[in-house]
Protein backbone atom coordinates (compact mmCIF):
# COMPACT_ATOMS: atom_id res chain seq x y z
CA UNK A 1 0.00 0.00 0.00
CA UNK A 2 1.17 3.55 -0.72
CA UNK A 3 2.49 5.22 2.42
CA UNK A 4 0.72 8.16 4.04
CA UNK A 5 3.28 10.90 4.56
CA UNK A 6 3.68 14.55 5.41
CA UNK A 7 5.24 17.06 3.06
CA UNK A 8 6.39 20.65 3.44
CA UNK A 9 4.99 23.22 1.00
CA UNK A 10 5.42 27.00 0.89
CA UNK A 11 3.81 29.77 -1.17
CA UNK A 12 6.72 32.10 -1.90
CA UNK A 13 6.58 35.93 -1.51
CA UNK A 14 5.52 36.41 -5.14
CA UNK A 15 2.55 34.05 -4.66
CA UNK A 16 1.53 35.75 -1.42
CA UNK A 17 1.80 39.25 -2.93
CA UNK A 18 -0.21 38.17 -5.96
CA UNK A 19 -3.04 36.83 -3.80
CA UNK A 20 -2.59 33.19 -4.76
CA UNK A 21 -2.67 31.55 -1.29
CA UNK A 22 -6.35 30.64 -1.45
CA UNK A 23 -6.20 29.22 -4.99
CA UNK A 24 -3.16 27.13 -4.19
CA UNK A 25 -4.63 25.80 -0.94
CA UNK A 26 -7.88 25.08 -2.78
CA UNK A 27 -6.04 22.90 -5.30
CA UNK A 28 -4.38 20.86 -2.56
CA UNK A 29 -7.55 20.50 -0.48
CA UNK A 30 -9.59 19.63 -3.54
CA UNK A 31 -7.13 16.92 -4.41
CA UNK A 32 -7.67 15.39 -0.96
CA UNK A 33 -4.53 16.44 0.86
CA UNK A 34 -5.04 17.09 4.57
CA UNK A 35 -3.69 20.33 6.05
CA UNK A 36 -1.94 19.49 9.33
CA UNK A 37 -0.12 22.82 9.69
CA UNK A 38 -0.26 26.26 8.06
CA UNK A 39 1.03 29.75 8.85
CA UNK A 40 1.94 33.07 7.29
CA UNK A 41 5.46 34.00 8.30
CA UNK A 42 8.39 36.24 7.47
CA UNK A 43 11.61 34.29 6.83
CA UNK A 44 14.84 35.84 8.09
CA UNK A 45 18.14 35.44 6.25
CA UNK A 46 19.38 32.78 8.65
CA UNK A 47 16.38 30.54 7.98
CA UNK A 48 16.59 31.23 4.23
CA UNK A 49 20.30 30.35 4.11
CA UNK A 50 19.60 27.14 6.02
CA UNK A 51 16.66 26.21 3.83
CA UNK A 52 18.58 26.81 0.60
CA UNK A 53 21.93 25.57 1.99
CA UNK A 54 22.42 23.15 -0.91
CA UNK A 55 22.60 26.14 -3.27
CA UNK A 56 25.07 28.28 -1.30
CA UNK A 57 27.79 28.04 -3.96
CA UNK A 58 25.46 28.80 -6.86
CA UNK A 59 25.51 32.22 -8.57
CA UNK A 60 21.78 32.69 -7.92
CA UNK A 61 22.05 32.07 -4.15
CA UNK A 62 22.14 35.71 -2.93
CA UNK A 63 19.26 36.71 -5.19
CA UNK A 64 17.29 33.69 -4.02
CA UNK A 65 17.79 34.60 -0.35
CA UNK A 66 16.90 38.25 -1.08
CA UNK A 67 13.72 37.14 -2.84
CA UNK A 68 12.52 34.58 -0.31
CA UNK A 69 13.00 37.07 2.57
CA UNK A 70 11.43 39.99 0.66
CA UNK A 71 7.93 39.45 2.05
CA UNK A 72 5.78 36.92 3.87
CA UNK A 73 5.58 33.28 2.84
CA UNK A 74 2.71 30.89 3.54
CA UNK A 75 4.11 27.64 4.95
CA UNK A 76 2.10 24.42 5.05
CA UNK A 77 2.41 20.81 6.06
CA UNK A 78 0.17 18.55 3.98
CA UNK A 79 -0.57 14.89 4.58
CA UNK A 80 -1.71 12.13 2.25
CA UNK A 81 -0.66 9.03 0.38
CA UNK A 82 2.43 9.74 -1.74
CA UNK A 83 1.96 13.41 -0.75
CA UNK A 84 5.48 14.63 -1.56
CA UNK A 85 5.51 13.36 -5.11
CA UNK A 86 1.90 14.34 -5.79
CA UNK A 87 2.51 17.91 -4.58
CA UNK A 88 5.58 18.19 -6.82
CA UNK A 89 3.52 16.99 -9.79
CA UNK A 90 0.87 19.61 -9.04
CA UNK A 91 3.56 22.33 -8.75
CA UNK A 92 5.08 21.56 -12.16
CA UNK A 93 8.65 22.05 -13.37
CA UNK A 94 10.97 24.37 -11.39
CA UNK A 95 11.11 26.79 -14.34
CA UNK A 96 7.54 28.02 -14.96
CA UNK A 97 8.38 28.40 -18.68
CA UNK A 98 8.76 24.63 -18.82
CA UNK A 99 5.88 23.80 -16.45
CA UNK A 100 2.81 22.25 -18.04
CA UNK A 101 -0.39 24.33 -18.13
CA UNK A 102 -2.63 23.02 -15.37
CA UNK A 103 0.20 22.92 -12.87
CA UNK A 104 0.60 25.73 -10.33
CA UNK A 105 3.80 27.09 -11.88
CA UNK A 106 2.48 26.49 -15.39
CA UNK A 107 -0.64 28.50 -14.61
CA UNK A 108 0.84 31.27 -12.49
CA UNK A 109 4.54 31.67 -13.26
CA UNK A 110 6.67 33.20 -16.00
CA UNK A 111 10.18 33.20 -14.59
CA UNK A 112 12.53 30.76 -12.79
CA UNK A 113 13.36 33.33 -10.10
CA UNK A 114 9.66 33.91 -9.35
CA UNK A 115 8.26 30.39 -9.38
CA UNK A 116 5.45 30.94 -6.83
CA UNK A 117 5.79 27.81 -4.72
CA UNK A 118 8.22 25.45 -3.02
CA UNK A 119 7.63 21.81 -2.12
CA UNK A 120 10.01 19.29 -0.57
CA UNK A 121 11.94 17.27 -3.11
CA UNK A 122 10.70 13.66 -3.18
CA UNK A 123 14.06 12.52 -4.57
CA UNK A 124 15.93 14.01 -1.60
CA UNK A 125 15.65 11.42 1.18
CA UNK A 126 14.58 13.06 4.45
CA UNK A 127 13.90 16.49 2.91
CA UNK A 128 10.34 16.48 4.24
CA UNK A 129 11.23 15.85 7.87
CA UNK A 130 14.15 18.30 7.68
CA UNK A 131 12.05 21.12 6.24
CA UNK A 132 9.03 20.49 8.49
CA UNK A 133 11.39 20.64 11.51
CA UNK A 134 13.00 23.81 10.20
CA UNK A 135 9.72 25.70 9.75
CA UNK A 136 7.32 24.26 12.33
CA UNK A 137 7.37 23.52 16.04
CA UNK A 138 5.81 20.19 17.03
CA UNK A 139 2.86 21.95 18.73
CA UNK A 140 2.01 23.79 15.50
CA UNK A 141 1.10 20.52 13.79
CA UNK A 142 -2.32 19.00 14.39
CA UNK A 143 -3.12 15.32 14.11
CA UNK A 144 -6.76 14.89 13.11
CA UNK A 145 -9.11 12.54 11.28
CA UNK A 146 -10.62 13.86 8.08
CA UNK A 147 -14.15 12.55 7.52
CA UNK A 148 -13.68 11.89 3.81
CA UNK A 149 -10.80 9.47 4.32
CA UNK A 150 -12.70 6.38 3.19
CA UNK A 151 -14.07 8.31 0.18
CA UNK A 152 -10.61 9.32 -0.98
CA UNK A 153 -8.77 6.08 -0.45
CA UNK A 154 -9.92 2.54 -1.14
P1 LIG B 1 12.20 25.07 -4.80
O1 LIG B 1 13.30 24.57 -3.90
O2 LIG B 1 12.03 26.54 -4.76
O3 LIG B 1 10.94 24.32 -4.63
O4 LIG B 1 12.61 24.70 -6.24
P2 LIG B 1 12.96 23.32 -6.81
O5 LIG B 1 13.24 22.32 -5.73
O6 LIG B 1 11.90 22.97 -7.79
O7 LIG B 1 14.29 23.71 -7.53
P3 LIG B 1 15.76 23.97 -7.01
O8 LIG B 1 15.96 23.44 -5.62
O9 LIG B 1 16.66 23.50 -8.10
O10 LIG B 1 15.86 25.55 -6.97
C1 LIG B 1 15.61 26.29 -5.82
C2 LIG B 1 15.08 27.66 -6.19
O11 LIG B 1 16.09 28.46 -6.79
C3 LIG B 1 15.56 29.23 -7.84
N1 LIG B 1 16.53 29.19 -8.94
C4 LIG B 1 16.97 27.98 -9.36
C5 LIG B 1 16.95 30.37 -9.48
O12 LIG B 1 16.52 31.46 -9.07
N2 LIG B 1 17.86 30.32 -10.50
C6 LIG B 1 18.35 29.13 -10.99
O13 LIG B 1 19.18 29.14 -11.93
C7 LIG B 1 17.88 27.91 -10.40
C8 LIG B 1 18.36 26.56 -10.90
C9 LIG B 1 14.28 28.60 -8.14
C10 LIG B 1 14.04 27.65 -7.22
Amino acid sequence: MTETERTFVMVKPDGVQRGLISDILDRFEGRGLKVVGAKLMQMDRELAEQHYGEHEDKPFFEGLVDFITSGPVFAMVLEGQDATRQVRRMMGATDPKEAEPGTIRGDYGMDLGRNVIHGSDHEDEGANEREIDLFFDEDELVEWDKIDGSWLYE
